[in-house]
């Protein structure tokens, strides 16, 4: 018998990315003695390929980070002052629930949840939560931070989202990176099309921006922000007036070509070149490399929706690879998002019914300053899970002021104290995806993910569904359906599944087989079955029934433009996730500090030099940002990457102080992020 104690064995629990990202990774998490030790990409699952990207292979950092919530907790200071003391759960949610049922008793309607995609778990996300909600009657949120005005345009033309497979990309000749940058959003994606590259493949980006990605494609047409749907137009006019067309695919799968012919002659490329500040020869180079590469595939993702025209460029986009037959290839056509694969039955989650017939109000979450600020219908309660919205909400400082009423009631569900949660009266702990069981629908690949608990609950933290299960109970909620639990819940979500299965295996293919050119013969989901150019839809949508351009907001050309002449853009940051994964400091540390990407033109009209600090301000706000001269910003275009934690920048700020929360897009509602002038100064 040996004296030194064998090691446990390592054990490896299945497990899916939670994270806002489309790759949705399938994890395997080693676990020994109830400790996981590192969290590592499944080899065995083909979108993931045995890779994760820098943020989740550090997942155990942020699991075990020293700030982890592990206790509820009660504010003692004033508002926003960050100052809590350590409470009981039974005292948290007894004291909760006495004050949303005094609320809900005079109007449910003055409480309001607030959530998004923290975790992407139908488990996590919108199940119990939403369950309790409709009971209470609560008003409800409508979720446009992100994807609505794509969402919306891409359906008018298109139809539901079934994007093109990952696992075909290897195969496309052409990839068009359209408002996408690949290698930090969806690295998965980004590993594909390099392959293809190696067979010879063309990649180009279509980027105010130099991106990390559009420095490695071949050709980079870099338009001012906002102006997509003029430049799809363009290329339009190009296919149609060179005839690269494929006549055959327009006849019997699309409508309103001919409409659609009288349009795109306007949209000469001289015409568009002078609207996208680019040149018309790229215009002409672009539209023959589209027109004559086959399989061609645009990867569009969330660049061009930010804008006041957000809904509207896409809606263009979509029509691109109809009119060239791009269609007919596996691994050609479009990819937005693959979320239009899945048959989640989202009543069985959320179950709407439990509002019994009432209609209570909308709001938006991306005008979330200015519902919290109307006296006329006042908010005085928000439950926040799933998100940090006093950092990601556009127009800031409106948020934060909301935020800071004494009056205002508010709950935060979190694993740390994020700028949201400095606010909050009281604090819930919540559990990571280690930590509880879910499943995922991805939006970048055809695979249902499923997670099991990896490890115990650290500290004293639960679930979302269990702390919404404990609201319920203590406020006498009798239906059965309040004490589902997670397993029955990921059951349910999905028609005729059986979730055990899946969990074994860690994923499950849903929709066409690989290899399938799911509309080579048509059958889109629009209301004529066809790529509608001519969209009847469209009208009652508020916007033309053909193709057009809706220009930014807050144009480099308008009035404002003399007083603030630059346009701000602020995308995701390669190793932060949204505003999750700013705590985690040797992420943070490759980041460095909030900066400022500008011309080196601009910055010699403002005497501005390379790595100073610099004054960014507009009308909403201003902030403090350390200044990177470099042409990777085009003329007139600024770059603050994004979303820094407020509290962890010198100024205590962050880009969402400048974004406005005035103009949403033209469809679905959305926020314009990248619909924003500022002007520069050095500090
Ligand atoms: N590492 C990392 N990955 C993420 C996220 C993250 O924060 N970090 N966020 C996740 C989420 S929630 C989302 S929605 C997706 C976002 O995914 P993407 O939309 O791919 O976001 P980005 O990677 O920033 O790429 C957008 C690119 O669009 C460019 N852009 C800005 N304005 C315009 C414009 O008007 N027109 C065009 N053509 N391009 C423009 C930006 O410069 C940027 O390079 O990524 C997800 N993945
Ligand atoms: N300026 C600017 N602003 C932007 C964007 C931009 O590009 N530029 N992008 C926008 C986009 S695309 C999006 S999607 C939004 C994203 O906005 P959010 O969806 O709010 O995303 P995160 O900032 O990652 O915040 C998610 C929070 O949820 C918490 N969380 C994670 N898992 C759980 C869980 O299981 N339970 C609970 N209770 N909490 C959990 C995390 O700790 C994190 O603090 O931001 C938007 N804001
Ligand atoms: S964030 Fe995206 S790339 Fe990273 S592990 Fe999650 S799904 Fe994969
Ligand atoms: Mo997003």
């Amino acid at each position: 018998m040996s004296l030194v104690a064998e090691p446990s064995p390592v054990s490896i629990v299945k497990g899916a990315c939670p994270h806002d990202c489309p790759d949705t990774c399938a994890l395997e998490i080693h676990v020994r003695d109830g400790v996981a030790l590192k969290v590592t990409g499944s080899a065995a699952h083909g979108p993931t390929a045995g890779v994760l990207c820098t943020k989740v292979a550090r997942y155990t950092e942020r699991t075990y980070h020293p700030d982890r919530l592990l206790h509820p907790l009660r504010r003692v200071g004033p508002k926003g002052s960050g100052r809590f003391e350590r409470i009981g759960w039974d005292e948290a949610i007894r004291s909760i629930a006495a004050r949303l049922a005094r609320l809900a008793a005079e109007d449910p309607e003055q409480i309001l949840p607030y959530s998004y995609a923290g975790t992407m778990g139908l488990v996590q996300g919108e199940s119990m939560a939403q369950r309790f909600f409709h009971k209470l009657g609560a008003s409800r949120l409508d979720r446009t931070i992100c994807a609505s005005a794509g969402t919306v345009g891409y359906g008018i033309t298109l139809g539901s989202r079934v994007g093109t497979d990952i696992e075909m990309v290897d195969e496309a000749r052409l990839i068009v990176f359209w408002g996408c940058n690949a290698i930090t959003s969806s690295v998965h994606f980004w590993a594909r099309a390099q392959a293809a590259k190696r067979r010879g493949a063309t990649l180009v980006a279509i980027d105010p921006y130099r991106s990390l990605t559009a420095e490695k494609c071949h050709l980079h047409i870099a338009p001012l922000p906002g102006t997509d749907a003029a430049l799809a137009l363009g290329l339009m006019h190009v296919l149609i007036r060179d005839d690269l067309i494929d006549h055959d695919y327009v006849a019997k799968h699309t409508l309103g070509y001919d409409e659609l012919q009288g349009r795109a002659a306007l949209y000469d490329p001289a015409r568009v070149a002078a609207i996208c500040g680019i040149s018309a020869g790229d215009i002409e180079a672009l539209g023959r490399l589209y027109g004559t590469t086959r399989p061609a595939l645009i990867r569009a993702n969330y660049g061009m929706q930010r804008a006041r025209g957000g809904g509207m460029a896409t809606r263009n986009i979509a029509c691109l690879p109809a009119l060239v037959g791009a269609f007919r290839d596996a691994a050609g056509g479009i990819l937005l998002s693959t979320s239009g694969n899945f048959a989640v039955d989202g009543a069985a989650l959320s179950r709407p019914d439990l509002l019994a017939g009432r209609q209570p109000r909308i709001i938006n979450m991306s005008t979330v300053g200015h519902a919290l600020l109307d006296e006329r219908a006042p908010v005085r309660a928000i439950i926040v899970y799933n998100s940090n919205p006093v950092a990601v909400a556009p127009d800031s400082t409106r948020v934060a002021r909301g935020f800071a009423r004494e009056d205002l009631f508010t709950v935060v569900l979190e694993h740390f104290r994020t700028d949201t949660a400095d606010y909050a009266d009281l604090i819930l702990p919540a559990t990571t995806q280690l930590e509880h069981l879910d499943i995922v629908k991805p939006y970048g690949h055809y695979d249902m993910v499923a997670n099991n608990p990896a490890i115990a609950p650290l500290g004293e933290s639960k679930p979302n569904t269990e702390i919404f299960r404990l609201f319920a109970k203590a406020m006498g909620f009798t239906e059965p359906c309040f004490e589902d639990s997670d397993e029955v819940i990921a059951q349910a979500a999905v028609p005729g599944w059986n979730f055990n299965d899946v969990r074994d295996v860690g994923w499950t293919r849903v929709g066409a087989p690989k290899g399938t050119a799911r509309f080579a013969n048509g059958g889109f989901d629009t209301p004529s079955g066809k790529v509608e150019f001519l969209a009847s839809s469209a009208r009652a949508l508020g916007v033309d029934v053909l193709p057009d351009y809706i220009a930014p907001q807050e144009d480099t050309r308008s009035e404002l433009a003399r007083q603030y002449p630059l346009a701000m853009i602020s995308p995701p940051a390669r190793h932060f996730l949204n505003s999750s994964f700013v705590n985690v400091q040797s992420l943070r540390i490759v980041e460095g500090e909030p900066w400022l990407d500008l011309h080196p033109d601009d910055a010699a009209a403002r005497s501005i030099a390379d790595d100073t600090y610099v004054r960014v301000f507009n009308d909403r706000g201003s902030l403090e940002l350390r200044a990177r001269v470099t042409d990777r910003a085009r003329p007139g275009v600024v770059v603050a990457l994004s979303i820094w934690w407020k509290k962890l920048a010198r100024d205590g700020k962050n880009a969402n102080e400048l974004t406005s929360s005035d103009t949403l897009t033209d469809l679905g509602r959305g926020p314009t992020f990248y619909d924003c002038l500022v002007e520069v100064e050095p500090l």
